[in-house]
């Protein structure tokens, strides 16, 4: 086998591979592509929880497009709407009366938050290195490897080998650029920034800062404060700094003195940035950039931070460290995570191909690595945006290039933030949900004035977005944002986040949050007036009209709802037992949950998304969310060997909906056909969206627009297909396709403490091995043999399945 791969490779390279790239071999875990990015979505990521670039490795022009993690618009903003309790009764009652478009009209007039919508998350701006040549560039190459999160760019000019290395580091705060070249004297660029903020840059010279030698420093500083929006003024400034270091040569301020020609200087074209504030350099030897940048946001309701004192004392710091320390500081925090988990679906020769290449053939079935790869790639995503003390993974992660991005790349918590973490426990992250934690708990503190303003009830809620500023009153019209269970689904991630470790301490800190929740809920359901059933009302089945409404999705006790809060209640009354407190409280919840409105199966065989069976009659039968299927899948109240009847009308409500979707859409489907034990239904869509209309050249997910929780619910999908963990029992391989017969991995996590290893041959287990990490008792599931086990904490299992 493996010789066969090395002849192909030979053969490949000299029939097919553009001059050069045989230079560099391609790791199973480098992303490579033999041009340089002109569209955003080919550009490379990279970031360290905060701070962001977009690396776009032209030859001529170097382009980072730049992000900072609290640059959002506006300041804090209480969006309360104080006319809402008054309205809430009417909007009941006439919900119960099937006047579902007259509550939207009502809901739409009184119980909106305002400002309408919430503050969109924005650019921080972008970088340019311009190059004064126009020699013709051979042997072009720019690569993402994911092993040590460094992005690279290297070719051929003029007869000299250039190479920059670029990586943004948690350790040092600043991203750091190398630029090299084989020959002495050979890079001269001018390096300026632009935004679209309101902002200036300014040039601090440091001529011969001698640090190495002959060094030579300038530093761009773009001050700026964030914008307005929606009515609510921009109340946090910004600074950036970008700091060249020369070793050889000179460093010049454009505005002290343009460089000539004979100085490797060059009369730019239409620069994007203001000539009189950038930095040439001319005929250095190597130079390395630092990028530090901050705002003053504190907090949610501190905005009092010192952004100049923190980018400058970063700077400082970077600079004084020689660059390989820079790098093996960076690359060993980094493994320290990402190299947990590896996975191997198996080779082929496909893998030696340019990344865009791979995707826009991976539907003809040759590239199992791909699947590896993809699945890695939303690990690294994971690690680079959304890091302990930051803020959590947005719509698009860390990475946005405008000031009005898609849905704001904010929070849309009725699936999206939810499904960014889907893969954080069992792929071994679990300290990226650190800051989704966080923001929970900030939001309910925000989310009890909202439950109390505009419910009179205690406790917290949150509706289907929530922003930088924690904003928790419904949003953007009553279709979408007139639902009350975002907190809700949120705190379920959090309660994972106990499952997986068993982390009392942890449970103890977010225990209020789900207290909170519940006590919402015990104020605010209803009894529908048919069943007696206990319900939300008003709600909807996120963004799904109601199919006897005209045109609102406006409803009661939509079954999505009543899955959350059984979970809800269901880990309240679990968490106060294992921390011994409030008892009667626990009683009440248990009430309420014993008298929430069961899950039905409609006419058709399918699991009723309402409390009518009205699916059938959908305004959109392939309606992209599937929020009646939450049981099935991130919940596991529907487990085709526990509930098999509502297992088959999930499967049956699927099936209806079919298996293509928007890119977070088809990777839940993903999902839930893992839990139905159907690998092939499940790789089928995997397929789907691995292809060019769901994934971008950069591997970024397409819903189109990019959106980033198709990556991290594709990656979740890859999971399930391997390793369940659900209901106290571990599954091996429970969803295997044929697609993918011989394959290992290792470093994956289960509920209940577990880590775990398989082989698998042939389609079969060979060995798995299961280490215990808190000692719980285990049952274990592979094909029809069951084990109970009690693992000793530490100690590992070696299992062949039989
Ligand atoms: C939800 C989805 C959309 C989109 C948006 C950000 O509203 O229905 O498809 O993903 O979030």
């Amino acid at each position: 086998m493996l010789v066969r791969f090395a002849l192909f490779a030979v053969f490949f390279f000299l029939n097919f591979s553009p001059a050069g790239r045989a230079a560099e071999t391609t790791s199973p875990l480098t992303l490579f592509y033999t041009n340089a990015a002109v569209k955003w979505t080919e550009a490379l990521p990279v970031g360290n929880g905060r701070l962001g670039a977009m690396i776009f490795g032209g030859a001529q022009r170097e382009h980072l497009q730049l992000n900072e993690a609290t640059l959002w618009a506006g300041g804090p903003y209480d969006p309360n709407n104080t006319n809402a309790l008054a309205a809430l009764p009417e909007a009941r009652k006439l919900v119960f009366a099937g006047k579902y478009d007259d509550a939207a009209k009502l809901i739409g007039d009184k119980m909106m938050a305002t400002p309408l919508r919430e503050m969109p998350y924005e650019t921080l701006g972008d970088l340019f290195l311009d190059f004064p040549t126009n020699a013709v560039v051979e042997n072009y190459r720019r690569d993402l490897d994911l092993d040590t999160a460094v992005a690279s760019v290297s070719f051929t000019s003029g007869g000299v080998h250039y190479r920059r290395e670029i990586f943004s580091s948690a350790v040092d705060q600043v991203i750091v650029i190398r630029l090299t070249a084989d020959k002495p004297g050979q890079i001269s660029f001018t390096a300026g920034v632009a935004t679209p903020q309101k902002a200036g840059v300014t040039v601090e010279l440091n001529s011969r800062a001698a640090i190495f030698g002959e060094t030579n420093a300038a530093t761009l500083v773009m001050n700026g404060v964030n914008g307005s929006a929606r009515g609510i003024a921009g109340a946090l400034k910004f600074q950036a700094r970008v700091r060249v270091l020369a070793s050889g040569g000179n460093v010049f301020s454009v505005a002290a003195r343009p460089l000539t020609m004979s100085e490797g200087g060059f009369v730019p074209g239409a620069l994007p940035y203001a000539e009189s504030s950038s930095i040439s350099v001319a005929r250095a030897n190597e130079v390395t950039i630092f990028i530090a940048a901050a705002t003053s946001y504190k907090n949610y309701h501190d905005v009092s931070g010192n952004p100049e004192k923190t980018t400058g004392q970063q700077i400082a710091d970077a600079t004084i460290r020689p660059y390989e320390k820079l790098l093996h500081t960076h690359v060993a925090d980094y493994q320290k995570l990402f190299r947990r988990v590896e996975l191997n679906l198996g080779e082929s020769a496909a893998m030696q191909l340019p990344t865009d290449v791979r995707i826009a053939h991976f539907a003809e079935g040759n590239d199992p690595q791909l699947a590896a790869l993809y699945f890695q790639f939303a690990r690294y995503l994971l690690i680079s945006c959304s890091r302990p003390g930051g803020q959590p993974a947005t719509l698009q992660g860390l990475w946005n290039d405008s000031m009005t991005p898609p849905w704001d790349s904010k929070y849309t918590i009725n699936i999206n933030t939810e499904m960014n973490y889907w893969p954080a426990e069992p792929a071994n992250l679990g300290e990226c949900v650190e800051p989704l934690t966080q923001m929970v708990l900030e939001m309910s503190a925000t989310g009890a004035r909202t439950a109390k303003i505009q419910y009179g009830a205690r406790g917290w809620v949150a509706h289907h977005n929530t922003d930088l500023w924690r904003a928790t009153a419904p949003v953007d019209g009553p279709t979408w944002g007139m639902w009350p269970m975002g907190g809700a689904w949120l705190l379920q991630n959090l309660w994972e986040h106990y499952l997986f470790t068993g982390d009392k301490n942890y449970l103890q800190k977010i225990y209020p949050a789900l207290k909170g929740a519940s006590q919402f809920f015990l104020d605010t359901l209803v009894e529908e007036p048919v069943n007696h059933w206990l319900v939300t009302c008003p709600s909807l089945s996120p963004e799904n009209n109601n199919p006897a409404a005209e045109k609102t999705s406006i409803t009661a006790g939509p079954t999505m709802d009543m899955e959350i809060l059984r979970d809800l209640f269901s880990n309240c009354i679990h968490a106060s037992e294992i921390l011994d407190v409030d008892e009667s409280f626990r009683k009440e919840v248990a009430a309420a949950r014993a008298r929430l409105a069961p899950l039905q199966i409609g006419s058709s065989g399918q699991l009723q998304e309402w409390l009518q069976d009205l699916d059938m009659q959908s305004h959109d039968l392939h309606h992209r969310h599937v929020s009646h299927l939450y049981g099935l899948f991130p919940s596991a109240q529907i487990d085709v060997n526990i509930t098999p009847e509502l297992a088959a009308a999930a499967k049956k409500s699927l099936e209806i909906r079919g298996d293509q979707a928007t890119g977070w859409a088809t990777a839940w489907r993903i999902n839930l056909w893992a839990r139905l034990h159907d690998g092939d239904h499940a790789f089928g869509i995997l397929e789907f969206l691995l292809s060019p209309a769901r994934t971008f050249p950069d591997l970024f997910d397409a819903h189109p627009p990019f959106q980033i929780d198709g990556n991290f619910g594709g990656a979740s999908g890859i999971i399930e297909m391997l390793l369940q963990s659900q209901n106290d029992e571990i599954q091996l391989l429970p969803a295997l396709p044929k697609a993918w017969p011989n394959g290992s991995v290792t470093g994956l996590r289960a509920r209940g403490g577990f880590e775990i290893a398989m082989t698998w041959a042939d389609g079969k287990l060979v060995s798995a091995n299961i280490k215990s990490l808190a000692g719980n008792p285990v049952r274990l599931h592979y094909d029809q043999t069951t084990k109970f086990l009690k693992i000793k904490k530490g100690e590992s299992f070696k299992w062949d399945g039989r």
